[in-house]
């Protein structure tokens, strides 16, 4: 407990909460404990540390006293009890399935997750006797009737990546709980500024820290919060026995840096995001434009509810499809061409081919991935640059278009 943890503001939590500069002569930032292992006073210590009689760290892989700080930091700024770090958000993902699910068991699923993730539950779990099914969890009724007896998690991303459809976290939370699942959201994309899902009723939430939380692409990493219990049972089971993705203390140092600004970032972006969206919806060549704060979103009134902003991503399509989407991805100048997202530069890539390029075209088209859908992240440049930018490679495909 620090001197600062009774503050409420998310600002001052992401930038003091669970440090305290006394306990460490005064230094304002955390010390970086790289150490991997800790010595125990008596042999007798060390085997209580083992079973768990005494808390205490004894190896990095489970525990670290930079790590505790961050990890105590993400829970408060999600309102949880507890939070665990990863080396990636693919390892606090496969971590929390590994810990929670058993041959026989079935997991339900929105149709629309990132690639690696749908990778993960359609090429690798399903090997293991564990049932996935994919529903349209846009979709209450279908969400109702797609629960079955062997249902043991629910599992989501809101908005969903990349094509920005929403989830009604508090309605498919209330299904879980009186079926007796546990629900998971993936609030990478929202960060717990815009979202927090556990206060709407889910039981785990899940971040690719590589994105948002980190802030500079220069990291990657994952974060997970949820009840003691459960985040207990991830750490000794899924992570320490199954996984072994523990987080660098380097790594959690340079997320610690980025919550600081998490707040003022987003704020930016979202601000950015709206009005390159309105840019993209006016302009002629743009067929449609999906991003949670224009009323032309299908579920913009439930973003609007469950959303404080409406975050830094936008899809869209252009008239003449995927290859007039890659000739303008081509034209661009200050925008890069890369994966990833969340970062101070905009980054704008194709799906199909890059990030969902583990579904096959039937899968991406059952699943709601249009292969002429482009993705940017709207990045914290001046505006008008990113604009600029925009406008000359739109212009550059429609002078094609006429000729
Ligand atoms: O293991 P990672 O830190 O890359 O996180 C995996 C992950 C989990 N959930 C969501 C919603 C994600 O977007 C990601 C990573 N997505 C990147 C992207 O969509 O660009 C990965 C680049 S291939």
């Amino acid at each position: 407990m620090s001197a600062h943890d009774n503050q409420t503001g998310f600002a001052t939590k992401a930038i003091h909460f669970g440090y305290d500069a006394q306990q460490e002569g005064g230094a304002l930032n955390p010390p970086l404990h790289l150490s991997s292992t800790y010595t125990f006073a008596s042999a007798e210590e060390g085997g209580q540390l083992f079973s768990g009689e005494k808390s205490g760290h004894f190896y990095s892989r489970i525990s670290n006293p930079t790590l505790d700080i961050l990890e105590q930091r993400i829970a408060s700024l999600e309102g949880a009890e507890a939070g665990l770090s990863a080396a990636s958000g693919m390892g606090a993902i496969t971590s929390v399935f590994w810990t929670l699910l058993e041959a026989g068991d079935e997991v339900l699923a929105d149709k629309t997750l990132y690639g690696c993730t749908y990778a993960f539950l359609q090429h690798g779990l399903s090997k293991f006797g564990i049932q996935i099914t994919f529903v349209d969890m846009t979709d209450i009724t279908a969400v109702k009737a797609a629960i079955s007896k062997r249902t043991k998690v629910i599992y989501y991303e809101t908005p969903a990546n990349p094509n920005m459809r929403i989830m009604d976290i508090r309605a498919i939370s209330q299904l879980a709980k009186s079926a007796n699942i546990i629900s998971i959201v993936d609030n990478t994309y929202s960060t717990p500024l815009i979202t927090q899902p556990i206060a709407l009723g889910a039981d785990i939430v899940i971040h690719s820290a590589t994105k948002y939380l980190g802030g500079h692409g220069d990291l990657v990493a994952g974060l997970l919060v949820g009840s003691a219990d459960l985040i207990h049972r991830i750490r000794m089971e899924g992570l320490k026995d199954m996984t072994g993705a523990c987080m660098s203390p380097f790594t959690a140092m340079l997320i610690m840096r980025g919550l600081k600004t998490l707040e003022l970032r987003m704020q930016r972006h979202s601000e950015s995001a709206l009005t390159v969206s309105e840019f993209l919806l006016a302009h002629d060549v743009v067929e449609t434009v999906y991003y949670p704060g224009l009323v032309s979103h299908p579920q913009h009134t439930l973003a609007s509810k469950q959303m404080s902003l409406y975050g830094g991503m936008i899809a869209f399509e252009l008239h003449g499809g995927i290859n007039t989407g890659k000739a303008f991805m081509d034209a661009l100048g200050l925008i890069q061409r890369a994966v990833s997202l969340g970062d101070a530069e905009s980054l704008i890539q194709h799906p199909a081919s890059m990030t969902h390029s583990a579904y096959t075209p039937e899968q991406r088209h059952k699943h709601g991935i249009s292969d002429s859908l482009i993705r940017l992240s709207v990045g914290l440049e001046s505006v008008e640059d990113i604009i600029n930018d925009l406008a000359q490679a739109l212009a550059q495909i429609k002078n094609k278009q006429v000729a």
